[in-house]
C-alpha cells in the first residue's frame, strides 16, 4: 500500500510560488519515508532541454519531454513533482493522457498555484517582469505570452491567501484522501 508512483503537475506563472511549495512538499514526503523526486527548471532546462527557449513550439516540446520523464519517474514508484509554468492546457492534457494510458494507469494530479499577474509582478524576485515590461524579455508569460489557467485542477492553491505550510498541508491531505500516498 502507498508504494505506487504518481505525478503532481504544478502549473502557474513565474513567481507564483510553484517551486517554493514544490520543494517544501518534496521535503515533507521524503521525511515521511516516501520516495519523491522533483523536476524543475534547474535540472531540466539547463540539461535535457537546454536546446529549448520560450517560443510556443519550444514550450510545447519542453512540456512534452517533461511529461515523458515524469511518467518514467512515476512508473518507478516515485511521487514525482514537476514545477514548470506549462502555460498551454493542451500540453498539460497531453501529460495527463500519457499517465492515463500507462499500464497500469498512474495518478496525475494537476496543482494550480494561482497567483495573478499583478501579485507576481509585485513580488518579481528576479526582476523578470520588469525586464518583460521593458521589452528586454520577449514572449514573457502573463505579459507578452499567454497563460491558460486550468479549468478543473485537482488541487487549487490560492497563492496570495495561503502560506507555504498551508499549501503543503492542502496537497498532502488530498493525496492521503485519494490513496495516492
Ligand atoms: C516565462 C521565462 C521566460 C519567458 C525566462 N516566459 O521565475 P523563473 O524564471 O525561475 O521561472 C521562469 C522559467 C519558466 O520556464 P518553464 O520551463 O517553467 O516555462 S514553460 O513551462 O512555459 O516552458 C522564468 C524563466 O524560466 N523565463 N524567459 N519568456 N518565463
Amino acid at each position: 500500500l502507498g508504494v505506487a508512483g504518481s505525478t503532481l503537475w504544478f502549473t502557474g506563472l513565474s513567481a507564483s510560488g510553484k517551486s517554493t511549495i514544490a520543494v517544501a512538499l518534496e521535503n515533507r514526503l521524503i521525511r515521511s519515508g516516501r520516495n519523491s523526486f522533483r523536476l524543475d527548471g534547474d535540472n531540466i532546462r539547463f540539461g535535457l532541454n537546454k536546446d529549448l527557449g520560450f517560443s510556443p513550439k519550444d514550450r510545447e516540446e519542453n512540456i512534452r519531454r517533461i511529461a515523458e520523464v515524469s511518467l518514467l519517474f512515476a512508473s518507478s514508484c516515485a511521487v514525482t513533482i514537476t514545477s514548470f509554468i506549462s502555460p498551454y492546457a493542451a500540453d498539460r492534457d497531453l501529460a495527463r493522457s500519457l499517465h492515463a494510458k500507462h499500464d497500469p494507469p498512474l495518478p496525475f494530479i494537476e496543482v494550480f498555484v494561482d497567483a495573478s499577474v499583478e501579485e507576481c509582478e509585485k513580488r518579481d524576485p528576479k526582476g523578470l517582469y520588469k525586464k518583460a515590461r521593458a521589452g528586454e524579455i520577449k514572449e514573457f508569460t502573463g505579459i507578452s505570452a499567454p497563460y491558460e489557467a486550468p479549468q478543473k485542477p485537482e488541487i487549487h492553491i490560492k497563492a496570495g491567501a495561503t502560506s507555504v505550510d498551508e499549501a503543503v498541508e492542502q496537497i498532502v491531505q488530498y493525496l492521503v484522501k485519494n490513496d495516492i500516498i
